[in-house]
């Protein structure tokens, strides 16, 4: 018996690679997160960036609670089964009129993950739509990785502007249009990008990857993930430090050490050493 997800939905995330929308956050959740994202934008003098942008669950509590939320966690049950780790967080944030843009691409392409069976709940803190630049998929494009350029173009939010090589048919895109606290899931071969934020709000959109426990760092010499539902019998992945406080001292040089080693296997063969700015 699915948790979550009916049977219907959990078939149509295995042929579509994707499924949305599911009612994740209640709205007091929602606003309340994105209160405390913006609470620490305001203390430190402007928009989340950088190396915070990421693994951000190691450096925030309110980060580490939305990542086990019992409603996240049922639909990735449904998806990967009863054991699972979550192994990163990222944001995308787009401000009013950004020009940034997300290009086409698969995200198992750099990840170093031994198996594709990964999913990410894309969780919507504002809303997401076609003006706003709400990511868009191509349904049935997660059976195999293709090729992919990087292009390092300054507006694109990927680490380095990865595209898909082949021609991808954007007759065939589907706008994953969210209202603040729904979730959208897709599968780490899925293609899918997103278009700049023509809008006046933002568009703040919280990245969550979650994997079994059986799962492998196949690239990096080693990982680091945090347990978030059943058992890990595996030991594959080092655990992730679990914050007390937001920004504690320990939290901030667990953070440094382990972006440090995640840069290696996301920028490997480009020479670059940190995310960008
Ligand atoms: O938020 C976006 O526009 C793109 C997100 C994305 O590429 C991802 O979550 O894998």
């Amino acid at each position: 018996m699915p948790k979550l997800l009916n049977e219907s939905e959990v078939e149509t995330y295995r042929r579509q690679g994707y499924h949305f929308p599911i009612d994740a956050l209640s709205e007091s959740e929602v606003a309340s997160f994105r209160k405390q994202l913006e609470d620490y934008e305001a203390e430190s003098g402007g928009p989340i960036k950088g190396e915070m942008r990421h693994r951000s669950h190691v450096l925030f509590t309110w980060i580490n609670e939305m990542i086990r939320h019992p409603k996240i966690l049922d639909a990735m049950e449904d998806l990967l089964g009863p054991d699972i780790l979550c192994w990163n967080t990222s944001f995308f944030i787009k401000e009013p009129h950004d020009p940034g843009f997300v290009s086409w691409h698969q995200d198992a392409t750099y990840w170093g993950l031994d198996s594709s069976d990964v999913a990410t709940a894309w969780i919507a803190m504002s809303s997401a739509n076609r003006v706003s630049g709400c990511m868009k998929f191509i349904a049935g494009t997660h059976k195999q990785q293709v090729r992919h350029d990087d292009t390092f173009d300054e507006h694109n939010l990927l680490t380095r502007g990865q595209e898909i090589a082949v021609k991808v048919d954007e007759n065939k895109a589907v706008y994953v249009e969210l209202k603040p606290g729904q979730a959208s899931l897709h599968h780490v071969l899925l293609f899918h990008g997103s278009e700049p934020n023509r809008s006046d709000e933002r568009r703040i959109g919280l990245a969550i990857r979650y994997i079994p426990t059986r799962l492998k760092q196949a690239v990096g010499q080693r990982d680091w993930a945090t347990l978030v539902r059943g058992k890990d019998t595996y030991g594959h992945f080092l655990p992730e430090y679990v914050p007390k406080r937001d920004l504690e001292p320990a939290a901030l040089a667990h953070h440094k050490m382990v972006s440090e080693e995640q840069v290696r296997v996301l920028y490997r063969g480009t020479g670059k050493k940190a995310y960008r700015a």
